[in-house]
């Protein structure tokens, strides 16, 4: 199994969305693996979004993410990036296709309720970011054998 980064942003939390998009998830059948409620600190975020340094909105996009409380989340799943990256739209809401989290969230690029790792290097890197090997929690859910055929 292949593991992904996705974290609630600001705006989910503070419109009450956070068990919207995380039943989302498991329906699917993806399986959450780890997951933290938090602020983050200036610091993180910069780890967080150190490739977007310099880019126009880097400074918008790190006050945002430090606005308000986040959830960072593990999950696990069979080609779960492009899954993930797939169930969650495009990074601008308006170009989402119907259906996705952003397309049926959000209305705006800056607040666009989660992000998700872009490639398997990009999760791994991530998710260290944000979690310690013994946070993340290896377990089998019961419907497993009814997701995936063996
Ligand atoms: P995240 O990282 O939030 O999942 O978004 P994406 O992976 O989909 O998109 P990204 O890294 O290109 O952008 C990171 C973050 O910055 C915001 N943003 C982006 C913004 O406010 N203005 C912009 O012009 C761009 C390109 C939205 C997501």
């Amino acid at each position: 199994m292949e593991r992904t980064f996705l974290m609630l942003k600001p705006d989910t939390v503070q419109r009450g969305l956070i068990g919207k998009i995380i039943g989302r998830l498991e329906r699917r059948g993806l399986k959450l693996v780890a997951m933290k409620f938090i602020w983050m600190d200036r610091a993180l975020a910069e780890r967080h979004y150190g490739e977007h340094v310099g880019k126009p909105f880097y400074e918008d996009l790190v006050a945002f993410i430090t606005s308000g409380p986040v959830v960072p989340m593990v999950w696990e799943g069979k080609n779960i990036v492009e899954v993930t990256r797939a169930i969650m739209g495009q990074t601008n809401p308006v170009e989402s296709d119907v259906g996705t989290i952003r397309d049926d969230f959000a209305m705006d690029l800056s607040m666009n309720i989660i992000h998700g790792s872009d490639s398997r290097e990009s999760a791994k890197r991530e998710i260290a970011n944000f979690f310690t090997k013994d946070e993340i929690v290896n377990y089998t859910r019961v419907d497993e054998c009814w997701v995936y055929p063996r």
